[in-house]
């Protein structure tokens, strides 16, 4: 609601926070990393105390839920109640996008907040971005720019898909040859995968392709993520797309021949022997070494032909009483959950986890449309919908595909995008186990962090505001809310696309 008058910010307005919260220093240091554009510094922070005249006062309030708040700005003074510091973080989220872009330019002394009074939570607990860095690599920095993204946002969950066919791009000490040599592909395909038929018409780069995360690097990410209120749930792909990590260590697939990391992009039939107990026991060694309480194990396009002439597979099959190999991924799905439930952690996976038969517990990534999501959602599982219909931010957005750079396929434009109805073909009942939503950014054809940018912006916006307020939509109205946004992202440097902004 807006309100007559201004607030006259300047670079001696003290910020006065009235908790006792240790994580209120991160809010105040968003606060200062939002105003450092505008005043060249930050603004003086003073422990313990709030209601002052012309300050921006931060007070935390019990009652309210964790992640909302108010946003009161006056003629006198900026004050911010929030359930918790996550609430705050997002009001100071908000009070950048209530700063006139022009401000961003430095130097300024003074800069007018409209009055108004917000009051804003989240309707989903989980607005998340999946980020492939296995296809191609993406530097700390770069990752850290993308937590900015995702903050600059409210989005709070960061999907981190660290292996892959192409590379396994985690340090692991107890198996150092997945970095050694998982880490670096030979070559890459040069341009559109024709999908399996590579013949003297592909044609490679000829160059040695890598990059990993020491465990200590994947530590700094995950606490600039804290700081920012988002959480990180690293991706071990299991069982499928496991190429790089067989290339590591034969003996961890069907045939133990000599795999190499892939160097094209379509979808290989080498994939993690289940039927052998020393696979499950590297498994295990590393997700001991991996960090979080969620842990995905992806679990998509993992073809069962390797299984089928396996004997250890097929030994496992009848031990456990399987009728299909298809069964088999469930069989390992739910042998890798046990394990992670004894060290208080759970397991997420892609929609394919369901086809093997899945556990209550184990929370599914809804990708194949939200069919997968529903279904898992009607018996009880909790479900983030990341549909390839509406999430898939890698897939073109416009349909003059011959002036837009190399990307996956299909058309989504940011209206289509907005569309998305998590909620679509569910009860009441069934909703409340849908934890949220995400984009998904594959990187196959995404070679650097500029076309990243590109191929996220706008269209995360889209994403964010669905999790936001997946009830109370209106596209008209989003775009011209959009028209500031990209002002900002203009300002802080971030490459957009321009598609839904030509008129
Ligand atoms: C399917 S989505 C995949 C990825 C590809 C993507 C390209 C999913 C769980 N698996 O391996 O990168 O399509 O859009």
């Amino acid at each position: 609601t807006p309100v007559e008058g201004v607030f006259r910010l300047g670079a001696s307005t003290p910020v006065c926070i009235e908790s006792s919260d240790e994580r209120m220093r991160w809010v105040a240091d968003a606060l200062d990393e939002v105003l450092q554009p505008v005043f060249g510094r930050g603004l003086e922070c003073r422990f313990p105390q709030a209601g002052e005249p012309h300050a921006v006062n931060f007070l935390l309030d019990a009652s309210m839920a964790p992640d909302a708040y108010r946003l009161m700005v006056t003629t006198e003074r900026v004050d911010i109640c929030a359930g918790a510091p996550e609430g705050a973080f997002y009001a100071v989220q908000t009070l950048r996008q209530l700063l006139p872009v022009e401000a961003f330019d430095g130097g300024v002394r003074t800069v007018e907040l409209p009055a108004v009074e917000i009051e804003d939570r989240p309707a989903m607990a989980y607005r998340g971005l999946m980020l492939d860095v296995a296809r191609h690599f993406f530097t700390v920095d770069e990752v850290k720019r993308t937590l900015d993204l995702l903050a600059l946002h409210k989005m709070n969950v960061f999907h981190w898909h660290l292996t892959d066919d192409q590379g396994w791009r985690l340090e692991i000490h107890k198996y150092p040859e997945l970095t050694r040599v998982g880490s670096v592909r030979r070559r890459t395909l040069i341009g559109k995968d024709p999908g399996g038929e590579y013949d003297e018409t592909c044609r490679y780069d000829e160059r040695p392709y890598g990059g990993f995360y020491t465990q200590e690097e994947v530590r700094e990410v995950v606490d600039y993520a804290a700081r920012r209120f988002i959480t990180v749930i690293p991706e071990i792909e299991f069982p499928g797309h496991a190429v790089a990590a067989l290339a590591s260590y034969p003996w961890l697939g069907c045939t133990g021949e000599q795999y190499e990391v892939r160097q094209t992009w379509d979808i290989d039939d080498r994939v993690f022997c289940v039927g052998r107990d020393s696979t499950f026991d590297f498994i295990e060694g590393v997700l001991d070494e991996v960090i979080g309480l969620y842990i995905h194990i992806g679990g998509d396009e993992c073809p069962t032909k390797m299984w089928e002439q396996c004997p250890h597979c097929r030994a496992r099959m009848r031990a456990e009483g399987l009728t299909a190999p298809r069964q088999l991924q469930g069989y390992a799905t739910k042998r890798v959950e046990r394990f992670l439930q004894a060290h208080g952690r759970r397991l997420i996976g892609w929609d394919e986890i369901l086809d093997g038969g899945v556990s209550p517990t184990a929370a599914v990534m809804s990708w194949r449309g939200t069919e997968g999501g529903i279904r898992a959602a009607r018996q009880g599982n909790p479900v983030v919908m990341a549909p390839t219909t509406h999430c898939y931010l890698d897939y073109y957005q416009t349909d003059d595909v011959a002036n837009e750079p190399l990307a996956w396929g299909g058309c989504l434009p940011l209206s289509k995008v907005y569309e998305l109805d998590p909620y679509e073909g569910l009860d009441s009942l069934a909703q409340r186990c849908v934890l949220g939503v995400q984009a998904n950014l594959w990187t196959e054809y995404i070679p650097d962090f500029a076309q990243a940018q590109y191929m996220l912006l706008p269209r995360l916006a889209a994403v964010a505001e669905v999790g936001w307020a997946p009830r109370r939509r209106n596209y008209d109205d989003f775009l011209r809310r959009m028209e500031h946004l990209r002002l900002l992202y203009g300002a802080c440097g971030y490459r957009y696309a321009p598609h839904p902004f030509a008129h």
